[in-house]
């Protein structure tokens, strides 16, 4: 049968009030990319979960398709959110496509840019706030509390029904959960939604590595951050709204929630693109605290399966790459240039 979404995908598995009317970009169903070169270096048998490859380049779709089903099925006409960027662009595309209006909050300059074109183009109102995500986020919980606008949050349980599904599929094409789960965390819906569905799904249980940044790590500080700061726009996140439950879903599998620093983040970046698969500086906070947990001998990955999660796609945030590198070099439109110019 032709795919159809994640929600008609795995309907048994997804728990949904009965007036929910599936609204489906197709999201899903994105590949577990092998990584045998990098994988050697660990000794473990090592994937990334692309979920850059989601309709609107992330990881949100999956939770967005199943919050904007139910919200049109009960009759709402107009779905807020705030965001660092993504979840924007998520919930501007699917009420689009439901036709529903769309109003999202994003911290004022701190969002990337292909997230605010998204956003645009799919037809959101925009609204920056003078503050953080965190500020965003109180405001938008308030207003659905006083007026019937739908709130699109991760809050929204029916956002974490829809992202259980990777976890689904990971178990499906692996056969079962993999040894290790590292990916990052911003404001912990995700990690959230993944340990419920490997608990749900019961194909054995990876260890988590939750990774944060250092500038924005309330988990690993264990407190809030009232000013986060990292180059990693979609974690800059102080109080995550999941936080009680990200720490759970860590201890209870036997893993953890870990910071790492923002060249670090850069450098993973840089060793996924070397591998053809570029993601958004946050995306690679998984790899990046792979990488540091090995490095001091806290991560024994040999023999195992090491899935990490890439939860946006490197076009989300262009700026990233071309304001660190010098522009391209310029020469006449003639053969002899050419050859000079490529030393051949
Ligand atoms: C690429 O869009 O919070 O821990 O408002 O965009 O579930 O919050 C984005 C978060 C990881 C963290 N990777 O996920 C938003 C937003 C990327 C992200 C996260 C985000 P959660």
């Amino acid at each position: 049968m032709t795919y159809q979404g994640l929600i008609q995908h795995y309907r048994q598995y997804l728990d949904l009030p009965a007036h929910t009317q599936a609204i489906s970009l197709l999201e899903g169903n994105t590949p577990l990319i092998p990584m045998p070169r990098l994988g050697r270096e660990f000794g473990c048998e090592l994937f990334v979960k692309f979920e850059g490859l989601n309709p609107t380049g992330s990881f949100k779709d999956r939770g967005m398709t199943t919050a904007i089903s139910e919200a049109v099925g009960r009759g709402a006409q107009t779905v807020i959110c705030a965001s660092t960027g993504n979840t924007a662009a998520s919930a501007a595309a699917y009420a689009a496509r439901a036709g529903l209006r769309s109003i999202v909050l994003i911290p004022e300059g701190k969002v990337a840019v292909g997230k605010l074109a998204g956003a645009i183009a799919y037809g959101a109102e925009v609204i920056q706030i003078q503050g953080s995500f965190d500020d965003a986020l109180s405001l938008v919980v308030e207003i659905t509390q006083k007026t019937p606008i739908a709130l699109v949050n991760s809050i929204n349980p029916y956002r974490i029904e829809g992202q259980k599904t990777s976890a689904f599929e990971i178990c499906d094409v692996l056969g079962s959960a993999p040894d290790w789960l590292c990916l990052p965390v911003g404001n912990a819906g995700n990690i959230t939604s993944y340990w419920a569905g490997f608990k749900q799904y019961q194909k054995g249980l990876p260890q988590v590595l939750g990774v944060q940044a250092a500038g924005a790590a309330p988990l690993v500080l264990g407190h809030p951050v009232e000013k986060p700061e990292t180059i990693a726009t979609a974690i800059r996140i102080g109080k995550p709204a999941r936080g009680e439950q990200a720490l759970e879903a860590a201890q209870q599998s036997g893993g953890r929630i870990i910071a790492v620093s923002d060249a670090e983040i850069l450098s993973a970046q840089k060793i996924l693109a070397s591998e053809g698969v570029w993601v958004e500086p946050a995306s690679a906070a998984g790899l990046a605290g792979l990488i540091a947990e090995s490095s001091v001998g806290k991560f024994e990955a040999k023999g195992k399966k090491v899935v990490v999660v890439c939860t946006g796609h490197g076009m989300k945030d262009p700026s990233i790459i071309t304001e660190s590198f010098t522009a391209p070099k310029v020469i006449p439109a003639e053969y002899q240039a050419l050859v000079e110019m490529v030393d051949a």
